[in-house]
């Protein structure tokens, strides 16, 4: 079961420069970390204490997010959605026929997350995510 939009992932070429715009546009201070797990640095908007805005710089030409930029530019990199099994759900998702990039949850920043591809998705990276307890590492 989807509970809920957990993040939208957009990606950026320049992060300082986009979280001055998006802090002008939300009126909220961002949250930045470095994410080597998939090599992006990350600025978190949190707004209304719900969904959060992502702005993801690569950290270097072999990330995924640097190869996007190159063939799209910036712009909707990923929905994440936010679930309690990611590994039922993973399972679930491919008996409904979304090809799977992920066949398990892996470490992302939030928990575990998983991917579903775009092409089978309407054209949206699709990110299942089951967030970390509260208090654990
Ligand atoms: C690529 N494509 C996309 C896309 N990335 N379409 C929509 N949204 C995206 N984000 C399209 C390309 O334009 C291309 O379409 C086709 O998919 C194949 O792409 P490619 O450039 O040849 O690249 P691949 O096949 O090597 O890899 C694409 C794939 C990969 C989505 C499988 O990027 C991947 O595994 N992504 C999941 C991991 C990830 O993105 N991590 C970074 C963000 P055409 O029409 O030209 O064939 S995750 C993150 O930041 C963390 C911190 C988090 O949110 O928790």
């Amino acid at each position: 079961m989807i509970n809920r939009v957990h993040h939208i992932g957009i990606a950026v070429n320049n992060l300082k420069e986009s979280v001055a715009l998006f802090e002008k546009l939300l009126g909220v201070k961002a949250h930045i970390q470095g994410a080597p797990c998939q090599k992006v640095t990350e600025a978190r908007f949190k707004i209304g204490g719900e969904v959060e805005i992502d702005l993801l710089e690569p950290m270097g030409p072999d990330s995924a997010v640097a190869k996007f930029l190159e063939k799209r530019g910036e712009g909707l990199h990923h929905i994440a959605l936010e679930v309690e099994d990611i590994n039922g759900e993973l399972r679930t998702m491919e008996k409904m026929g979304f090809q799977l990039i992920d066949k398990e949850g892996r470490d992302g920043v939030a928990g575990q997350i998983g991917f579903l591809h775009p092409k089978s998705v309407s054209g949206v990276l699709v990110e299942l995510v089951q967030p970390r307890k509260k208090g654990s590492a």
